[in-house]
């Protein structure tokens, strides 16, 4: 342990000696020396991230070169590299790992045994490179490997919500990462950034708000954001960006920005071209159009596929992709929210171009603690269709609350959509098996920031680590996930590593617990989005009204969305549909969701629908308490920096979750007990 602590700078990525005296012993016999090939810039990563990384685990001077190795060595190259060396593996196996796939093999030679990193670009061998080091930061065994791995979504994008001023929409880490002011001088912390994406596979990254600003495209920017693709390239991360959809007039002098007048296309066309110069791998647009105020083609009496087709064709030649964001929710077109986005998108499947990708978030309202999938994901069968994650924590407690997202991303990949029948599930219809589609695109609104340790609180690093692995394989499981982050990010000990799984396995239940449990949402205090305010209810805005989410009165809790009320679950295909709009067959955990529930309504629990959210709360309040003890306990394993800023944390989450329950069961009870309850 460091005693004198530890900021959290390093992420996962910190490399301490291993202290498990067998795997040590087993390491060092195994890389005697380490071999990366090849001469780019990207090798030249791989190279620095070994001689960084291997004599601070082995504890040991590991000698590195690029020359054919004498005894056991870790030899890493692509393919015409290792042919070099005489190493022959089959192209089928090649061919099978794609562009950005990788082995890990042991491979003997003469006497000695190599173990080989390969696959057919250098990004991939980097990718490589981190995944082996992993199983060093976390003690595997590393005697007969063959272990080949490929990416099941092939854009994995992180989208920054940051601003040219320096501030960040939803961010809780400090001011944005990207300094406008000082770019296209490169701080070193860019690499950083990019290091860290890199290692859990991320390739792209849109480095503007949704909520776009039309400088982000004059030159003078275009030039600051090149000097930042030009730092993640070799990293094999690609830059996108958010255009303002009224950009054509705000910065052209048009008198229109309707995508369907040619003039406007031409803008576009010069403004694309003069992007592609600059950043010759650009990887496209992110657009959110005709949402919460911004401008879109629907300004024009045009429509989505009208606005994302202009701008994938000028896209298309240079590969670029263009992702149009489904989060619309204009409740002219049905008073439920939650209905809105399929009813504007589904008419539209396949209108639009092979390069755009409709962009959904998770759920059908708004990244809420827990919400059912969003129906679009089982409606859009031409369409390929990107899932948005929010990593930033807007609803769930910000930087201040632990709470580990992976398992909430789990629940909506492994949802079964039925749309192609049984199997259909999100993941597979992200990723592109189910409708045969071959772009797939994952995005997670990041929610890192400038704090030194990178994203405010030291676990919701995890939610950044979850993402990329998640994206690069959503078989992973969310427990699988978090044992890796955990052992190399606070310690391979057993009883810490299981102390800490207990807390972050129990986390994101708990906070549906004492914020939204049964199905809630939406009641969170309007504008900033901290704490709880069940009560608001302004009459100017509906669908922004809490009240109108819960819909509490005397005879019981929850927006009615069965065929009863608004039909939401006909978004929904069978077996779903009906399970959702039964009462009794409505999984408990989206009741309140789909049901107007009375309150003496009896849940699998025997307790009545008000006992039950009393419990539920409760539940929540005392895991907290939990995790807070548990942390208390782990003082003597934890560096003292890093434990007190958590320590501290937990604390104000338990007043967080005490507040939520006090402030939500006063005034859910006022509805409760006048029924006589
Ligand atoms: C970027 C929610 C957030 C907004 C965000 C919006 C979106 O409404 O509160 O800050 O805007 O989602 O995803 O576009």
């Amino acid at each position: 342990m460091d005693v004198k602590g530890e900021d959290g700078y390093e992420l996962w990525l910190r490399y301490r000696k291993v202290d498990n005296a067998d795997r040590l012993a087993q390491y060092r016999e195994a890389i005697g020396s380490a071999v990366a090939l090849g001469k780019s810039l990207t090798t030249d990563l791989i190279k620095d991230e070994l001689a960084r990384a291997l004599p601070a685990l082995l504890d040991s001077d590991v000698s590195l070169s690029e020359q054919e190795p004498a005894g056991n060595a870790l030899v890493v190259g692509v393919a015409k590299e290792l042919e070099a060396l005489d190493v022959t593996i089959p192209p089928a196996q090649y061919r099978r790992l794609g562009e950005e796939g990788f082995l890990i093999r042991s491979h003997q030679v003469g006497g000695s045994d190599w173990i080989l990193i390969t696959g057919n670009a250098e990004p991939a061998i980097l990718t490589g490179t981190f995944h082996f080091l992993r199983l060093l930061q976390t003690h595997q065994d590393i005697r007969d490997l063959d272990l080949g791995s490929s990416p099941r979504i092939g854009r994995r994008i992180l989208g920054h919500w940051d601003n040219i001023d320096g501030s960040v929409e939803r961010g809780y880490a400090g001011p944005s990462l990207w300094n406008w002011d000082e770019l296209p001088t490169i701080d070193a912390r860019y690499h950083d950034y990019a290091r860290a994406c890199a290692s859990i596979g991320i390739n792209g990254t849109v480095l503007n708000n949704v909520n776009a600003q039309a400088k982000s495209l004059t030159t003078e920017y275009l030039v600051k954001a090149a000097a930042l693709a030009d730092v993640f390239r070799p990293y094999g991360i690609r830059v996108y960006l958010s255009p303002l959809p009224s950009a054509p007039i705000r910065l052209g002098g048009l008198a229109t920005s309707d995508p369907r007048d040619p003039v406007v296309t031409d803008w576009w066309k010069e403004k694309v071209e003069e992007i592609y110069r600059l950043i010759p791998d650009f990887g496209g647009f992110q657009v959110k159009a005709n949402s919460e105020g911004q401008p879109g083609p629907q300004d024009y009496g045009a429509d989505h596929d009208d606005g994302a087709n202009m701008l994938a064709e000028v896209l298309a030649p240079y590969g670029g992709v263009m992702l149009w964001r489904a989060f619309v929710y204009d409740t002219s077109i049905d008073a439920d929210r939650a209905k809105c986005a399929y009813k504007e998108f589904v008419p539209l499947d396949g209108q639009f171009r092979p390069n755009v990708s409709v962009q959904i978030k998770n759920g059908p309202v708004d990244f809420q603690p827990r919400e059912p999938f969003h129906p679009l994901f089982g409606a859009l069968e031409q369409t390929p269709m990107t899932l948005e994650l929010q990593i930033t924590q807007e609803y769930l407690g910000q930087s201040i609350h632990l709470v580990y997202l992976a398992d909430m991303w789990k629940e909506v990949l492994d949802s079964d959509t039925y749309a192609e029948g049984p199997g259909s599930t999100v993941a597979r219809v992200v990723d592109g098996s189910v409708y045969g589609h071959t772009l797939s695109s994952i995005l997670g609104v990041a929610n890192t920031g400038s704090d030194h340790n990178w994203c405010g609180h030291h676990f919701a690093q995890a939610n950044w680590y979850a993402f990329g692995r998640l994206a690069w394989d959503h078989g992973l499981s969310a427990e699988a996930i978090i044992d890796e982050w955990i052992r190399m990010t606070w310690s391979n000990d057993k009883g810490i590593v299981e102390a800490i799984k207990t807390m972050m396995l129990g986390s994101w239940p708990a906070c549906i617990n004492y914020m939204t449990p049964l199905g809630l949402h939406h009641i969170m205090k309007e504008g900033h989005h901290y704490g709880p305010n069940p009560a608001f209810n302004a009459a100017w805005r509906p669908d922004w009204n809490n009240v109108y989410y819960h819909r509490a009165d005397a005879e019981g809790l929850g927006f009615d969305r069965s065929s009863s009320g608004s039909n939401a679950v006909s978004q929904y295909h069978d077996p779903l549909r009906e399970q959702f709009d039964g009462i009794d067959t409505c999984p408990e955990k989206f009741l309140l969701w789909f049901h107007h529930v009375p309150w003496d309504y009896r849940l699998q629990s025997g307790r009545t629908l008000w006992e039950e959210l009393q419990f539920r709360y409760d539940a929540g309040v005392a895991f907290v308490e939990k995790m807070l003890d548990i942390w208390q306990g782990l003082q003597d394993g934890i560096d003292p920096q890093r434990h007190t800023h958590v320590g501290r944390r937990l604390k104000q989450q338990l007043k967080n979750a005490r507040l939520w329950r006090k402030v939500c069961i006063d005034y859910f009870g006022h509805f409760a007990d006048s029924d006589g309850d």
